[in-house]
């Protein structure tokens, strides 16, 4: 009989986004919703799934998109690395058109890329997180081999750089090891937290002198809405020899379902033995991935004009918006809080709680869903994760239950 892949057996167990929909059904199977009673209902703070419509202006890029594949003179087909004027369109609005279109890869989405990404380094290269961190850095490093078993406290040869209260959610760069690959998300998922210009120079000065490759997550850059807070890793310089970043409109126009997203490889990135990082993630893009779907990057070109680049304002503040209030709603209950000002997360904590065990009193007591701080690694112990994705009266009804029975 055919062996398995031996890094899927070294996984602690699944995913941790389908596992928590699995304790929902576990949940709803015992409390079964009363409809007469909506207070049985349960309202989901957890994953970041958006839920607010896309707006006209992309959708109209949307509709014009799936329109041109019905014409003869206008329609296309396998586009590689993108349209054109979508990957000068991404230049030009993220990068003050800093990076040329060959630097600029459009993908069907940036947990895609994250898993594609560590094909260019391979099973032999130190993995480095921010810990507590998205969960797709150390599984997919753990798929790919470049991770060992669980020991408990987490995959052996990954490093775990903690992000705590104690170093106001910033990492000591002191403990990243040479050589290594560091995933670095800023807007933090899960801490919310955004990092500052000075931090990033200090990450972007320690990956130059280490050796190291920084892959920066930008999946939630236009939540920031202060301005001295950097948007992107190549405002600051050093940058486009350390750092490769990950972006997408999954979070900004509402593409978590329709799938669209990019990464920059620039041309200056190079490995030890002085190949390029660009040539090669041509070379396996080519390979693996046949380009995002042609009526998505329509939708995303819409979303980069004028009128499209509103409406991503306009849905970020509308989720923010929520991020305050689920906020206001646990600190009034005197529960301990960050994020939620640049980010749509709030990182909640529950000092010597077991994060896992709070969730299930949320669940059971407010019928609220959040995501434990302990599926994002070690350092998320004794935290949750409130997402702020969700309708208004959701988020709201939500933070009157969490009011009355936290
Ligand atoms: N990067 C970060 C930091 C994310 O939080 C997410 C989504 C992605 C990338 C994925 O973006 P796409 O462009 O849509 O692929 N994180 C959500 C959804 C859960 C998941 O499994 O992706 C979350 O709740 O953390």
């Amino acid at each position: 009989m055919i062996q398995r892949n031996v890094n899927l057996s070294r996984l602690k167990a699944g995913y941790l986004f389908p596992e928590i929909a699995r304790r929902r059904r576990e949940f709803a199977a015992a409390h079964p919703e009363d409809p007469a009673r909506p207070e049985t209902r349960v309202i989901s703070l957890g994953v970041g799934n958006t839920t607010e419509p896309i707006l006209p202006v992309t959708c109209a890029g949307l509709v014009d998109g799936a329109r041109r594949l019905a014409g003869e003179a206008t329609y296309s087909g396998y586009t590689d690395e993108g349209f054109l004027e979508l990957r000068e369109g991404v230049s030009r609005v993220c990068y003050h058109g800093g990076f040329s279109p060959d630097e600029i890869f459009i993908s069907d989405g940036s947990k895609c890329d994250i898993g594609r990404l560590q094909l260019l380094f391979g099973a032999g290269v130190k993995a480095a997180v921010q810990d507590p961190s998205y969960p797709v850095y150390v599984d997919g490093s753990v798929l790919i081999g470049a991770a060992g078993g669980w020991t408990g406290a987490g995959y052996g040869g990954v490093s775990y750089l903690p992000c705590t209260p104690e170093n106001s959610y910033f990492p000591d760069l002191a403990k990243l090891e040479n050589d290594s690959l560091f995933y670095f998300c800023s807007p933090n998922n899960p801490t919310g937290a955004a990092a500052t210009r000075p931090q990033l120079e200090a990450l972007v000065a320690a990956a130059l002198k280490k050796g190291c490759v920084v892959v920066f997550d930008a999946a939630y850059a236009e939540y920031i809405r202060d301005p001295a807070l950097p948007k992107s890793i190549f405002e600051i310089e050093g940058s486009r020899e350390c750092a490769i970043e990950l972006n997408s409109f999954s979070k900004s126009a509402g593409f978590t379902g329709v799938r669209l997203g990019w990464t920059v490889v620039p041309k200056e990135l190079k490995y030890a033995g002085g190949e390029s990082l660009n040539a090669d993630w041509n070379r396996v893009v080519g390979t693996i991935f046949n380009g995002a779907s042609n009526i998505a990057q329509a939708g995303g070109i819409a979303a980069l004009s004028p009128g499209g680049l509103a409406e991503i304002r306009e849905l970020s503040d509308f989720y923010l918006g929520n991020a305050k209030r689920i906020r206001g709603a646990l600190e009034r209950k005197g529960v301990g809080c960050v994020g939620g000002d640049n980010s749509p997360y709030i990182w909640a904590r529950f000092p010597g709680r077991d994060s896992w065990d709070v969730f299930a009193e949320i669940l059971e007591k407010c019928r609220v869903l959040t995501t434990p701080g302990a599926g994002f690694g070690p350092s998320g112990q004794s935290f949750i994760r409130f997402s702020a994705f969700g309708h208004r009266r959701d988020v709201e009804e939500a933070c009157a239950r969490l009011e009355t029975f936290l």
